[in-house]
């Protein structure tokens, strides 16, 4: 037998390796779903899901909630996960905070870990930071965006 044995040993070690990556994708896709089984009425886009659990509450609260679920505050990086946030929008007819601010530099906005985003879809004439304190971001029903102040309350929405 010789060698054959330590090849085969070899070979099992990495067919475990590879199903316990597999398991790791299984488990972690599986507790996205076991959000939107919670919170139904979310939103599964991609590898992403949006759920909310119908709080309302300043930036600061949501933010903190996101987190201690988990997960964090929904930042739509493309037009299908912002009309998958708009859906939920609409179904509550109440308007959502994203993870985005500009709390760091007024007029660039960032994600909460400071990367400058990637997309937006503002509302025309927006973002206008109304008497210089809107430094956080709303989505209305028809998805546009608009700056609005973090200590105004919104539907929260978290991503994870
Ligand atoms: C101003 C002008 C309005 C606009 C509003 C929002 C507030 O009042 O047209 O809708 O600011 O930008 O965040
Ligand atoms: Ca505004």
């Amino acid at each position: 037998k010789g060698d054959s044995g330590l090849s085969e040993v070899n070979l099992m070690k990495k067919q475990v390796s590879d199903l316990e990556g597999q398991l790791r994708a299984l488990q972690a896709s599986f507790s996205k779903y076991q959000k939107v089984a919670a919170f139904p009425g979310g939103r599964i886009v991609g590898n992403k899901v949006f759920v909310t659990s119908g709080y309302e509450g300043t930036f600061d609260d949501l933010k903190q909630k996101c987190l201690q679920a988990g997960g964090q505050l929904a930042a739509p990086k493309n037009a299908v996960e912002n009309t998958a946030v708009q859906q939920i929008v609409v179904q509550h007819n109440k308007s959502v905070f994203l993870g985005v601010t500009d709390i760091q530099t007024e007029g660039k906005f960032r994600y909460l870990n400071g990367d400058a985003i990637v997309y937006s879809n503002w509302l025309q004439g927006e973002p206008n930071n109304e008497k210089g304190r809107e430094n956080c971001v709303e989505v209305y029903v028809n998805g546009k965006w608009n700056d609005r102040a973090c200590g105004e309350k919104r539907l929260i929405l978290c991503e994870f």
